[in-house]
Protein backbone atom coordinates (compact mmCIF):
# COMPACT_ATOMS: atom_id res chain seq x y z
CA UNK A 1 0.00 0.00 0.00
CA UNK A 2 1.04 3.80 -0.45
CA UNK A 3 2.88 5.14 2.24
CA UNK A 4 1.85 8.68 0.93
CA UNK A 5 -0.60 10.77 2.73
CA UNK A 6 -3.87 9.91 2.35
CA UNK A 7 -6.25 12.94 1.53
CA UNK A 8 -9.21 10.11 0.59
CA UNK A 9 -9.29 7.32 3.23
CA UNK A 10 -11.91 4.12 2.25
CA UNK A 11 -11.98 0.84 2.31
CA UNK A 12 -12.64 1.49 6.34
CA UNK A 13 -12.92 -0.97 9.35
CA UNK A 14 -15.33 1.79 10.85
CA UNK A 15 -17.75 4.38 9.33
CA UNK A 16 -16.28 7.60 8.92
CA UNK A 17 -18.15 10.82 7.81
CA UNK A 18 -17.71 12.39 4.32
CA UNK A 19 -14.70 14.93 3.43
CA UNK A 20 -14.92 17.74 1.82
CA UNK A 21 -13.46 17.81 -2.02
CA UNK A 22 -9.63 18.57 -1.25
CA UNK A 23 -8.94 19.32 -5.18
CA UNK A 24 -9.83 21.82 -7.99
CA UNK A 25 -12.57 21.01 -10.01
CA UNK A 26 -11.58 22.96 -13.21
CA UNK A 27 -7.61 22.80 -12.46
CA UNK A 28 -6.12 25.18 -14.51
CA UNK A 29 -8.89 28.33 -14.68
CA UNK A 30 -7.71 31.52 -16.85
CA UNK A 31 -4.49 29.96 -17.56
CA UNK A 32 -3.27 30.87 -21.11
CA UNK A 33 -1.59 27.91 -21.70
CA UNK A 34 -4.82 24.93 -21.03
CA UNK A 35 -7.68 27.43 -22.68
CA UNK A 36 -10.03 24.72 -24.69
CA UNK A 37 -13.53 25.03 -26.71
CA UNK A 38 -15.63 25.15 -23.21
CA UNK A 39 -16.60 28.58 -22.67
CA UNK A 40 -17.42 30.19 -18.83
CA UNK A 41 -20.93 28.72 -18.61
CA UNK A 42 -19.60 25.20 -19.37
CA UNK A 43 -16.85 25.67 -16.84
CA UNK A 44 -19.48 26.79 -14.54
CA UNK A 45 -21.82 24.27 -15.26
CA UNK A 46 -19.26 21.23 -14.76
CA UNK A 47 -17.94 22.56 -11.42
CA UNK A 48 -21.21 22.74 -10.45
CA UNK A 49 -23.03 19.61 -11.64
CA UNK A 50 -19.97 17.65 -12.31
CA UNK A 51 -20.68 16.47 -15.82
CA UNK A 52 -21.60 18.20 -19.03
CA UNK A 53 -23.85 16.49 -21.88
CA UNK A 54 -23.60 16.77 -25.34
CA UNK A 55 -26.50 15.27 -27.18
CA UNK A 56 -25.49 14.38 -30.57
CA UNK A 57 -21.77 15.72 -30.28
CA UNK A 58 -21.16 12.97 -32.98
CA UNK A 59 -23.43 12.10 -35.87
CA UNK A 60 -25.02 8.26 -35.71
CA UNK A 61 -23.36 7.86 -39.10
CA UNK A 62 -19.62 7.78 -37.86
CA UNK A 63 -20.64 5.90 -34.75
CA UNK A 64 -22.13 2.84 -36.51
CA UNK A 65 -18.55 1.80 -37.65
CA UNK A 66 -17.82 1.52 -33.77
CA UNK A 67 -20.55 -0.29 -33.02
CA UNK A 68 -19.93 -2.57 -36.12
CA UNK A 69 -16.22 -3.37 -34.48
CA UNK A 70 -17.59 -4.03 -31.24
CA UNK A 71 -20.20 -6.53 -32.72
CA UNK A 72 -17.28 -8.46 -34.60
CA UNK A 73 -14.79 -8.85 -31.40
CA UNK A 74 -17.41 -10.54 -29.90
CA UNK A 75 -17.17 -13.18 -32.43
CA UNK A 76 -13.48 -13.34 -31.63
CA UNK A 77 -13.05 -16.49 -29.21
CA UNK A 78 -10.00 -15.81 -28.09
CA UNK A 79 -10.59 -12.09 -27.06
CA UNK A 80 -13.66 -13.16 -25.33
CA UNK A 81 -12.01 -15.73 -23.08
CA UNK A 82 -9.54 -13.10 -22.05
CA UNK A 83 -9.16 -11.22 -18.31
CA UNK A 84 -10.11 -7.86 -19.89
CA UNK A 85 -13.62 -8.82 -21.01
CA UNK A 86 -15.90 -9.07 -18.40
CA UNK A 87 -19.15 -11.15 -18.66
CA UNK A 88 -22.71 -10.54 -17.26
CA UNK A 89 -23.11 -12.33 -13.90
CA UNK A 90 -26.43 -13.27 -14.85
CA UNK A 91 -26.28 -13.62 -18.61
CA UNK A 92 -23.08 -14.50 -19.20
CA UNK A 93 -23.05 -11.85 -22.28
CA UNK A 94 -20.35 -9.23 -22.42
CA UNK A 95 -20.61 -6.84 -19.66
CA UNK A 96 -17.19 -4.65 -20.36
CA UNK A 97 -14.45 -4.95 -22.55
CA UNK A 98 -11.35 -2.80 -21.36
CA UNK A 99 -8.73 -1.80 -23.01
CA UNK A 100 -10.44 -0.82 -25.97
CA UNK A 101 -7.76 1.51 -26.90
CA UNK A 102 -4.71 -0.83 -27.44
CA UNK A 103 -7.06 -3.22 -28.87
CA UNK A 104 -8.43 -1.18 -31.99
CA UNK A 105 -6.91 1.35 -34.04
CA UNK A 106 -10.70 3.13 -34.43
CA UNK A 107 -10.87 3.24 -30.92
CA UNK A 108 -7.66 4.71 -30.18
CA UNK A 109 -7.68 8.04 -32.63
CA UNK A 110 -11.10 8.74 -31.09
CA UNK A 111 -9.41 9.08 -27.57
CA UNK A 112 -7.48 11.87 -29.34
CA UNK A 113 -9.88 13.63 -31.19
CA UNK A 114 -9.08 17.18 -30.92
CA UNK A 115 -12.30 17.90 -30.43
CA UNK A 116 -12.45 15.87 -27.25
CA UNK A 117 -8.94 15.89 -25.96
CA UNK A 118 -9.38 19.86 -26.10
CA UNK A 119 -11.68 19.95 -23.51
CA UNK A 120 -10.03 17.42 -21.10
CA UNK A 121 -6.68 19.21 -21.00
CA UNK A 122 -8.44 22.50 -20.31
CA UNK A 123 -10.56 20.71 -17.67
CA UNK A 124 -7.88 18.70 -16.08
CA UNK A 125 -4.84 21.78 -16.76
CA UNK A 126 -2.62 19.68 -18.11
CA UNK A 127 -1.33 16.80 -20.69
CA UNK A 128 -3.53 14.14 -20.09
CA UNK A 129 -2.91 9.81 -21.06
CA UNK A 130 -5.82 7.23 -20.72
CA UNK A 131 -6.14 5.56 -17.66
CA UNK A 132 -8.70 3.25 -18.51
CA UNK A 133 -11.17 2.51 -21.92
CA UNK A 134 -13.90 0.48 -21.78
CA UNK A 135 -16.71 -0.50 -23.25
CA UNK A 136 -19.80 -1.26 -20.98
CA UNK A 137 -22.41 -3.23 -22.61
CA UNK A 138 -26.01 -4.08 -21.47
CA UNK A 139 -27.79 -6.41 -24.16
CA UNK A 140 -31.68 -6.38 -24.46
CA UNK A 141 -33.71 -7.65 -21.46
CA UNK A 142 -30.98 -8.92 -19.72
CA UNK A 143 -28.08 -6.03 -19.01
CA UNK A 144 -27.18 -6.01 -15.24
CA UNK A 145 -26.38 -2.49 -13.68
CA UNK A 146 -23.95 -0.82 -11.92
CA UNK A 147 -24.14 -0.18 -8.17
CA UNK A 148 -23.73 3.72 -6.77
CA UNK A 149 -20.27 3.99 -6.81
CA UNK A 150 -17.22 7.46 -7.58
CA UNK A 151 -14.94 5.92 -9.63
CA UNK A 152 -12.11 7.82 -7.76
CA UNK A 153 -13.16 5.77 -4.90
CA UNK A 154 -11.66 2.80 -6.48
CA UNK A 155 -9.42 4.60 -8.54
CA UNK A 156 -7.32 5.82 -5.42
CA UNK A 157 -7.94 3.22 -3.00
CA UNK A 158 -6.78 -0.08 -5.63
CA UNK A 159 -4.85 2.05 -8.42
CA UNK A 160 -3.10 4.76 -6.20
CA UNK A 161 -4.77 7.46 -7.82
CA UNK A 162 -3.52 10.43 -5.88
CA UNK A 163 -6.06 13.19 -6.45
CA UNK A 164 -8.98 14.17 -8.16
CA UNK A 165 -7.51 15.14 -11.31
CA UNK A 166 -9.57 12.93 -13.81
CA UNK A 167 -12.72 12.51 -15.95
CA UNK A 168 -14.10 10.02 -18.17
CA UNK A 169 -15.58 10.68 -21.63
CA UNK A 170 -18.38 8.32 -21.97
CA UNK A 171 -19.68 7.65 -26.02
CA UNK A 172 -22.74 6.83 -26.48
CA UNK A 173 -22.45 3.48 -28.73
CA UNK A 174 -26.36 3.08 -29.33
CA UNK A 175 -29.18 6.07 -28.13
CA UNK A 176 -29.33 6.18 -24.05
CA UNK A 177 -33.49 6.29 -23.46
CA UNK A 178 -35.15 5.65 -20.39
CA UNK A 179 -35.79 2.22 -21.49
CA UNK A 180 -32.39 0.30 -21.63
CA UNK A 181 -30.48 1.11 -18.17
CA UNK A 182 -28.45 5.01 -19.40
CA UNK A 183 -26.05 6.02 -16.76
CA UNK A 184 -27.57 8.38 -13.82
CA UNK A 185 -25.63 11.15 -11.78
CA UNK A 186 -25.98 12.92 -8.83
CA UNK A 187 -25.20 16.52 -9.87
CA UNK A 188 -23.14 17.51 -7.01
CA UNK A 189 -21.62 14.60 -5.73
CA UNK A 190 -18.26 15.34 -6.96
CA UNK A 191 -17.90 17.74 -4.34
CA UNK A 192 -17.64 14.99 -1.41
CA UNK A 193 -15.64 12.14 -0.97
CA UNK A 194 -17.70 9.42 0.86
CA UNK A 195 -15.53 7.17 2.55
CA UNK A 196 -16.57 3.55 2.12
CA UNK A 197 -17.09 0.48 4.98
CA UNK A 198 -15.30 -2.59 3.88
CA UNK A 199 -11.58 -3.87 3.64
CA UNK A 200 -10.43 -4.49 0.01
CA UNK A 201 -10.12 -8.59 -0.64
CA UNK A 202 -7.28 -9.54 -2.87
CA UNK A 203 -7.98 -10.14 -6.85
CA UNK A 204 -11.01 -7.48 -5.85
CA UNK A 205 -11.36 -6.52 -9.28
CA UNK A 206 -12.44 -10.23 -10.53
CA UNK A 207 -15.86 -9.83 -8.27
CA UNK A 208 -16.01 -5.83 -8.32
CA UNK A 209 -16.26 -5.60 -12.14
CA UNK A 210 -19.24 -8.08 -12.55
CA UNK A 211 -21.11 -6.37 -9.03
CA UNK A 212 -19.08 -3.83 -6.98
CA UNK A 213 -19.86 -4.84 -2.95
CA UNK A 214 -16.50 -3.24 -1.97
CA UNK A 215 -16.54 0.70 -2.59
CA UNK A 216 -20.29 1.36 -2.27
CA UNK A 217 -20.78 4.13 -0.44
CA UNK A 218 -23.81 4.18 2.49
CA UNK A 219 -27.18 5.10 1.84
CA UNK A 220 -27.82 7.82 4.18
CA UNK A 221 -25.11 9.84 2.66
CA UNK A 222 -26.45 8.70 -1.04
CA UNK A 223 -30.11 9.91 0.21
CA UNK A 224 -28.76 13.34 1.74
CA UNK A 225 -26.69 13.63 -1.89
CA UNK A 226 -29.81 12.70 -4.24
CA UNK A 227 -32.11 15.16 -2.26
CA UNK A 228 -29.75 18.12 -2.57
CA UNK A 229 -28.84 17.48 -6.16
CA UNK A 230 -31.60 15.80 -7.79
CA UNK A 231 -30.68 12.12 -10.00
CA UNK A 232 -30.07 13.05 -13.83
CA UNK A 233 -29.75 10.86 -16.53
CA UNK A 234 -28.48 11.80 -19.60
CA UNK A 235 -30.80 10.22 -22.64
CA UNK A 236 -30.04 10.75 -26.21
CA UNK A 237 -29.12 9.26 -29.54
CA UNK A 238 -25.74 7.21 -30.12
CA UNK A 239 -23.26 9.43 -30.35
CA UNK A 240 -24.50 12.03 -27.66
CA UNK A 241 -21.03 12.57 -25.49
CA UNK A 242 -21.22 12.48 -21.56
CA UNK A 243 -18.01 14.67 -19.68
CA UNK A 244 -18.33 13.17 -15.93
CA UNK A 245 -16.12 13.87 -12.88
CA UNK A 246 -13.88 10.89 -11.54
CA UNK A 247 -15.71 11.26 -7.87
CA UNK A 248 -19.36 12.06 -8.99
CA UNK A 249 -21.57 9.63 -8.36
CA UNK A 250 -23.19 7.50 -10.52
CA UNK A 251 -25.12 4.07 -11.25
CA UNK A 252 -27.28 2.57 -13.68
CA UNK A 253 -30.26 0.19 -13.74
CA UNK A 254 -30.43 -3.38 -15.54
CA UNK A 255 -32.22 -2.76 -18.81
CA UNK A 256 -35.63 -4.19 -19.43
CA UNK A 257 -36.12 -3.01 -22.52
CA UNK A 258 -35.09 -4.83 -25.78
CA UNK A 259 -32.86 -2.79 -27.46
CA UNK A 260 -29.18 -2.42 -26.51
CA UNK A 261 -26.73 -0.09 -24.78
CA UNK A 262 -23.63 -0.11 -25.58
CA UNK A 263 -21.77 2.71 -24.10
CA UNK A 264 -17.74 3.51 -24.97
CA UNK A 265 -15.50 5.11 -22.11
CA UNK A 266 -12.31 6.46 -21.97
CA UNK A 267 -10.51 7.37 -18.60
CA UNK A 268 -8.30 10.17 -19.10
CA UNK A 269 -5.95 11.31 -16.05
CA UNK A 270 -3.17 14.28 -15.29
CA UNK A 271 0.08 13.34 -16.76
CA UNK A 272 0.67 15.27 -13.15
CA UNK A 273 -1.41 12.56 -11.26
CA UNK A 274 0.28 9.19 -12.12
CA UNK A 275 -0.21 5.78 -10.23
CA UNK A 276 0.87 5.69 -7.07
CA UNK A 277 0.93 2.42 -4.81
CA UNK A 278 -3.06 1.28 -3.77
CA UNK A 279 -3.84 3.58 -1.09
CA UNK A 280 -6.20 0.65 0.07
CA UNK A 281 -5.87 -2.51 -1.34
CA UNK A 282 -3.27 -5.42 -1.31
CA UNK A 283 -1.94 -5.34 -4.34
CA UNK A 284 -2.18 -3.49 -8.12
CA UNK A 285 -4.86 -4.14 -10.80
CA UNK A 286 -3.64 -5.25 -14.02
CA UNK A 287 -2.52 -2.64 -16.57
CA UNK A 288 -5.95 -2.83 -18.55
CA UNK A 289 -7.51 -1.14 -15.62
CA UNK A 290 -5.05 1.31 -14.13
CA UNK A 291 -2.33 2.05 -16.85
CA UNK A 292 1.46 2.39 -15.36
CA UNK A 293 3.38 1.68 -18.74
CA UNK A 294 1.45 3.81 -21.16
CA UNK A 295 1.71 7.18 -19.73
CA UNK A 296 3.05 9.69 -22.25
CA UNK A 297 0.55 12.90 -23.61
CA UNK A 298 -1.77 12.11 -26.16
CA UNK A 299 -0.73 13.87 -29.00
CA UNK A 300 -4.25 15.57 -30.71
CA UNK A 301 -4.93 13.23 -34.03
CA UNK A 302 -7.11 15.02 -36.38
CA UNK A 303 -6.85 12.85 -40.03
CA UNK A 304 -9.73 11.40 -40.13
CA UNK A 305 -12.32 14.08 -41.15
CA UNK A 306 -15.19 12.00 -41.45
CA UNK A 307 -15.52 12.42 -38.09
CA UNK A 308 -17.01 15.96 -38.53
CA UNK A 309 -19.05 16.23 -35.05
CA UNK A 310 -19.27 19.53 -34.62
CA UNK A 311 -18.64 19.58 -30.57
CA UNK A 312 -22.45 21.43 -29.32
CA UNK A 313 -22.77 23.37 -26.46
CA UNK A 314 -24.45 21.32 -23.24
CA UNK A 315 -28.05 20.96 -22.99
CA UNK A 316 -29.10 23.81 -20.70
O1 LIG B 1 -13.15 -0.56 -11.13
C1 LIG B 1 -13.18 0.17 -12.13
O2 LIG B 1 -12.19 0.77 -12.58
C2 LIG B 1 -14.49 0.24 -12.87
N1 LIG B 1 -15.63 0.12 -12.01
C3 LIG B 1 -16.73 0.87 -12.18
C4 LIG B 1 -17.99 0.43 -11.56
N2 LIG B 1 -16.71 2.05 -12.82
C5 LIG B 1 -15.38 2.53 -13.23
C6 LIG B 1 -14.54 1.44 -13.75
O3 LIG B 1 -14.93 0.99 -14.98
FE1 LIG C 1 -18.09 3.84 -12.80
Amino acid sequence: MSDHLDLYPSRLKAYRKPIPRQDPIVHARNQKRWEGPLDEVALSRYERDGYLWFEGFFSKDIIEPFFEELKAMAKDDELMRSDQVITDPNSGAIRSVFGMHHLSERFDKLTRDPRILGMVRQLLGSEVYIHQSRINDKYGFEGSGFDWHSDFETWHAEDGMPRMRAVSASLMLTDNNEFNGPLMLIPGSHREFIPCVGETPEYNWKASLKAQKIGVPDQEALARLAEHGGIEAPKGPAGSLLLFECNVLHASNENMSPWPRSNLFFVYNSVDNTLDEPYAAPMRRPEYLGARETVEPLSMHDDFPELTGQGVKPLQ
